[in-house]
């Protein structure tokens, strides 16, 4: 199962398309999708809109650009956008929120289970008064990458959801990985997304598709997204192409993400055993963060560049921090396989064959 002999814990994106996906692209039925034409992404959009319980869908190119049309979608300029201090958005999107929709972020602690505090949220939203900005959104993440993968619970969703709708305001989940957070729930996912006013999904992550994410919302909000994403370059034409290999995500592959979980419990239990290494953070999904002991002699980095020699990718998080993410292409006895090699790279035994393994610290 592993890709080109690598077993690659660095990301669940670099998940390749299924044979049933790439069947279903080269005969996918096209047409441009800038006219509204293309069944494909049509049909994509209804049966996502359906699935998260939403009135309408925008197939759009990747997940930082579901998430940035969702922001000028909502947002004039100078508003304000509540979010966590850990949240993609926030973190890994080059500011774009500030950069494209002069939108200010309004940062708040991430609580360890990837929750912002109600009351911290409820202090946060600006009085009006001219001084100040306008508050206009709050943002959740589910799952919450940078909180190792931590899921937000239909309940506390709807929370936020009740106290932005009672202050006038917009709330938009980052919903990535929104089918592993229901995975690990066991629920169906319109119970995370239904009480949001938009939620961009990515199929291009878990789900194994090669390219894309879907924004869903009311049909007046998704018309506005419509000529947000064309302003910022994604008419993307014949894209039934890209659509059709999104569907055979939706239909085949969200079933299967708790094998993901599983994986991803088994190795955190594989590395709690090998001396010198800890792990950061619960497991709830497909994400195992975990540490580099401060007594061992060298970083997160080098453990890197040893199990990549031993063909096993993970990135560096931090200094000594390591994020590893299980994914369709990372079997069983592929997991056993890795913990064995992390368990060699930390061994005084390992040497170096002087291979040279890039390196990348997110
Ligand atoms: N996350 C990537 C990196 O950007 C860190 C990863 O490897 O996890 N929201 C969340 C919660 C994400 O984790 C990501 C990607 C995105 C949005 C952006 O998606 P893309 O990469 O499609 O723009």
């Amino acid at each position: 199962m592993a890709l080109n002999n690598v077993i690659d814990l660095r990301s669940d994106t670099l998940t390749v398309p299924t044979p049933a996906m790439r069947e279903a692209m080269a005969t996918a039925e096209v047409g441009d999708d800038v006219f509204g034409e293309d069944p494909t992404v049509n049909r994509l959009q209804e049966m996502a809109a359906a699935m998260l319980g939403h009135e309408a869908a925008l197939l759009v190119s990747s997940g930082t650009q579901g998430n940035l049309t969702a922001m000028l979608s909502h947002c004039q300029r100078g508003d304000e956008i509540i979010c966590g201090e850990h949240s993609h958005i926030y973190y890994y999107e080059q500011g774009g929120m500030a950069v494209v929709g002069s939108i200010l972020p309004r940062t708040l602690p991430n609580q360890p289970d990837g929750t912002l505090a109600l009351d911290a949220i409820e202090h946060a939203i600006r009085p009006d008064d001219q001084h100040f900005p306008i508050t206009r959104m709050i943002a959740l993440e589910n799952t919450n990458n940078r909180m190792g993968g931590a899921v937000l619970s239909p309940e506390y969703t709807k929370q936020v959801a009740d106290l932005a709708h009672s202050r006038g305001l917009k709330l938009h989940i980052d919903g990535a990985r929104i089918f592993n957070a229901a995975a690990a729930l066991n629920v169906p996912v319109r119970e995370l997304t239904q009480h949001a006013d938009s939620v961009t999904f990515c199929l291009s992550k878990g789900l194994s598709a090669p390219i894309g994410s879907v924004l869903v919302g009311s049909k007046a909000f998704i018309r506005k997204a419509f000529r947000a994403r064309k302003m910022l370059g994604s008419g993307m034409r014949q894209a039934g192409i890209i659509a059709a290999a999104g569907i055979v995500a939706l239909e085949q592959m969200t079933a299967r993400l708790s094998q993901d979980h599983a994986h991803a419990r088994l190795l955190a239990e594989g590395i709690d055993q090998i001396p010198g290494l800890r792990v950061a953070m619960a497991v709830p999904t497909n994400m195992v963060y975990f540490d580099v002991d401060a007594a061992v002699p060298f970083d997160a980095a080098e453990l890197c560049r040893r199990a990549g020699q031993l063909r096993v990718k993970i990135n560096p998080s931090g200094p000594r921090r390591i994020r590893a993410v299980l994914h369709v292409w990372v079997s069983r006895e592929e997991t056993l396989e890795a913990i064995q090699v992390l368990a060699h790279a930390m061994s005084p035994a390992f040497v170096s064959n002087g291979m040279a393994t890039r390196v990348k610290t997110y």
